[in-house]
């Protein structure tokens, strides 16, 4: 419930319209993704200025009211939750393209711009923003930012953070900060921008982003490769990796295909069925590429670690491959997953499959286990699904367990307890195996001094 002095303030901040208390505007912003939790936020309001988030920052500190930085809430870890009767600043309104210099090649927008409406943007100046995922069409680039998001590319186009050259941020002291300034090369100090990218809203909330753009890329083949176990994967990666220039490597278990060729009505790719598929994507499309990729995979058959494979002709074909990767987590929702958000280093990758296969059979023989992720970056997305004779709260418990043996066995690894994710509420009590006393100690330091009231997003990435 939200006292009425602060209600008061809030609406002559932004007027009575953006200032949201029905309980349908509640419950839309007051939860991501995520299923575990209930939104309960006090109010949504909606700036429109940066000046406004300022004014709404110190009321916040004023009051000591926590405050839950919201973009198109489609995280995986609760980092956008308000579940505590904390007011949702939503960015919906910084919505605009402001400034687009082509000789600089970048791009300056509100942080409540959807990743599509940049990436078309981008391709209609003849320019590309190259990372990608499944939720563009609704992600904003704000919680991109907040979450340093990655995506089906990385191996080309690496994270959000590497195409953001400059950031206005209000802190959560209400300090408006403009970073680096759209600079490529900028060597005075500590680099603050880097710290407001994955803070996941608590340090400050991001209101506009200079974003680079790359050379539009060439049209892309896609090759889907039914593999014959976990193992010899990374084989096949490893092999393609070094004959071609590849620009994603995915993988899906089986039963991550049975299920979206059932509940997506896909055709199947081929007749062969395996416990695994790779999708490699690569570019040009011309004769010597594709030759050069026939014969890599005909290497890999010969080795017999894989069983069939096809490759795109068209655009369409490829873009239909890339459906039976990218509909896998929208299709899993249906079972409530627990999901694992896990990385190591590549050179790292076969003893960690190895590793965390035999984990995952032994402690949870009763559930399905779904494998899918982006393995060319070492990420693997663990999706345990729940079966309908647990309840929710039963099935989290047992899945809990096991998330602290593979916290060990990530420590063990030098892995990350989310890859590209975040931490927010779901992974907090994992981040100690990823994270050194020593670095959590540091980061509590570093949000004391920017958020010194804790008003920003408390309660994500830590308590
Ligand atoms: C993907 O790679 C997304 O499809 C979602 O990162 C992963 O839902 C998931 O676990
Ligand atoms: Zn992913």
């Amino acid at each position: 419930m939200l006292p009425a002095l602060i209600r008061d303030q809030l609406t002559s901040i932004v007027g009575e319209t953006r200032l949201l208390l029905g309980s349908d505007d509640l419950q839309r912003y007051g939860i991501d993704r995520t299923t575990l939790w209930q939104a309960a936020p006090c109010a949504v309001v909606l700036p429109a200025t940066v000046e406004e988030v300022r004014a709404i920052v110190l009321l916040a500190r004023e009051h000591g009211l926590a405050i839950v930085p919201s973009g198109g809430r489609t995280g995986l870890s609760g980092g956008a939750v308000a579940k505590d009767g904390e007011l949702v600043v939503a960015m919906d309104r910084f919505d605009k393209i402001l400034e687009f210099n082509p000789l600089d090649r970048s791009i300056t927008v509100g942080a409540g711009v959807v990743t599509a409406q940049l990436q078309q943007f981008a391709g209609r100046q003849g320019l590309l923003y190259g990372v990608d995922f499944a939720s563009s069409g609704s992600s904003q680039i704000g919680g991109n930012i907040a979450t340093n998001a990655g995506g089906i590319r990385v191996i080309k186009y690496g994270m959000t953070r590497d195409w953001v050259i400059g950031l206005k941020v209000v802190t959560g002291a209400g300090e408006i900060l403009e970073l680096n300034k759209g600079l490529a090369k900028n060597n005075t100090g500590y680099d603050l921008r880097h710290l407001f990218i994955g803070s996941e809203g608590t340090l400050g909330i991001i209101c506009e982003a200079t974003i680079q753009l790359a050379r539009p890329t060439l049209q892309a083949s896609v090759m889907l490769l039914a593999v014959n176990e976990f193992a010899v994967i990374v084989d096949v990666l490893q092999h393609f990796s070094a004959g071609l220039e590849l620009s994603a490597f995915e993988f899906f278990s089986q039963s991550a295909l049975e299920k979206v060729i059932a509940h997506r009505g896909h055709a199947a790719p081929f007749q062969a069925v395996a416990p695994f598929y790779a999708l490699l994507e690569f570019e040009p499309v011309d004769q010597a590429v594709v030759d050069k990729a026939m014969q890599l995979f005909q290497h890999c058959v010969d080795q017999g670690w894989v069983l069939d494979g096809v490759i795109s002709h068209s655009v369409a074909q490829a873009q239909n491959l890339w459906k039976l990767r990218e509909d896998i987590s929208e299709t899993l929702w249906r079972w409530q997953p627990y999901k694992n958000d896990i990385s190591v280093r590549i050179s790292r990758m076969p003893d960690f499959i190895f590793q965390i296969d035999q984990l995952v059979a032994r402690q949870y023989p009763d559930f399905e286990v779904v494998w899918y992720g982006h393995i060319g970056d070492g990420n693997l997305h663990l999706n345990i699904l729940k079966p309908e004779c647990l309840s929710l709260d039963q099935f989290q418990a047992k899945c809990v367990n096991v998330s602290n043996e593979i916290g060990q066995l990530l420590a063990a690894c030098g892995g990350s307890v989310s890859a590209e994710h975040g931490v927010g509420l779901l992974k907090k009590n994992y981040l100690h195996y990823s994270r050194s006393a020593a670095e959590i100690a540091i980061m509590r330091g570093i949000k004391s001094t920017i958020d010194p009231d804790q008003v920003m997003n408390p309660g994500k990435l830590f308590d």
